[in-house]
Parts: C-alpha cells; structure tokens; sequence
C-alpha cells in the first residue's frame, strides 16, 4: 500500500471496488476550536511547510483544495499549473476525502517535490531553467527509468506549443512527466515481479494503473 509517492489509493479507482466509506475522523478532533492543524504533520515538518499549507487553509478546516494547493506550491516553489496540481492531488489525495489533502499528505508532497527540484537542478546541465529532451531522458536514466525514445516522445508531444520547436520543460510540467514515468513504471514493476519486461494484468489492474495519470490531462 505504501509507495514513493506518499501513498496513493490505486484500488479506489477499481470500477469494481465499492464506494469508499464516507468521511471519518481523520486526525483532527474539534474543527471549531483554534487549535491549529499542525498537530496532524507528521513529527519533524519544517516550519516553512505547516506555515504554507495554514497560510492557504483560511477557513482552518485542515484540508486544502485545488485552488489552494497551487497556491501553496506556486508560492512555495514555483508557478504550477493546474494540470500539474490535478495530477499531484490525484497521487495524494486523502484517501478518504475525494480531492483535497490534508497536513500528512501536504507533507509528503512538499518532501516529494523538494527531491524532483534537486533532479531538475542536478540535470538542467546548460543552467537555462528548462529541461529540454536530452536533459528529460537522461534524468530519467539517472534515477533509473530507461525510457524507450518513443516513449518519450509522445509523452513530451503533450507539451508543445504546436509550432514544432523543441519542447522545454519547467518544473512543473518536469515533475508531470516524472510522475507519470515514475507511477506508471512502479505500477508495472508491482505486476511484473521477477522484472521480466513483461507483465500479465487484468483490465481492472490495467484501467487502474493508467487512470489516475489520464485524468488530469484536459
Ligand atoms: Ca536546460
């Protein structure tokens, strides 16, 4: 159940799998009481993450939505757009809230995303701010995925302006790709467990794998 990502929920998107259980109890006891959502980070949060993510919870409910989200992370680390904050809310959502996240998933997102701004760094080798397609595949190499040329292609096709250029990417739409990469060849790796290349998987396991990374491609 747990992955690199911070644990997202793949079996919720079972179109099988029945409805996940209403909203429980998650953590915070009274939500009128000021007691600030800090007590539900993980032990040893930087400062700087319980400020961020309570700076965009006005209503102190101890969640955050999309719109508050790319609030906190443009601010914190970069303009994103909402396509790369739909796919991060996919991975981390709170398992039992649909959409939105709360300290415990804030926190692992905002650590997740500091190791990709360190590969970002480590492979913008020309300093320009942008991973182009060279940079891509090899920091892909270098934190071990070999992804096919193909592949790549059509993953960074999504990215173009249309006018034939070659793509750049910034951090966020770096991080988009990276995910999508990362998730899906976990994914795969999870079913193709003496690492043949291969894999069998039902529809049901194939639909869930895929999914969550198409659906914040509008
Ligand atoms: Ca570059």
């Amino acid at each position: 159940m747990s992955s690199s990502y911070g644990g997202y929920h793949s079996q919720s998107y079972a179109p099988s799998a029945p409805e996940q259980p209403p909203y429980s109890n998650y953590n915070h006891t009274s939500s009128s009481t000021s007691n600030s959502s800090s007590s539900s980070f993980p032990a040893g949060t930087p400062q700087d993450v319980i400020r961020s993510f309570q700076m965009v919870d006005r209503d102190r409910s101890g969640f955050i939505d999309e719109r508050e989200l790319h609030q906190a992370l443009s601010s914190g680390f970069h303009h994103f757009n909402f396509r790369t904050i739909r796919l991060l809310l996919f991975l981390f959502k709170n398992p039992h809230q649909p959409l939105t996240i709360g300290p415990k998933e804030f926190a692992a997102l905002w650590s997740c995303l500091g190791h990709w701004r360190g590969i970002f760094e480590r492979y913008d080798r020309d300093r320009s701010g942008k991973i182009d397609p060279l940079e891509l595949r090899d920091a892909l190499y270098g934190i071990g995925y070999a992804v096919p040329g193909s592949v790549l292609q059509l993953l960074l096709s999504k990215y173009g302006d249309g006018s034939g250029r070659r793509v750049e990417l910034g951090f966020d739409s770096f991080v988009e790709c990276g995910m999508i990469i990362k998730g899906l060849t976990d994914k795969f790796k999870e079913k193709d467990t003496r690492y043949t290349g291969s894999a069998t998987l039902s529809y049901d396991a194939f639909m869930t794998m895929v999914l969550p990374f198409l659906v914040s491609y509008d």
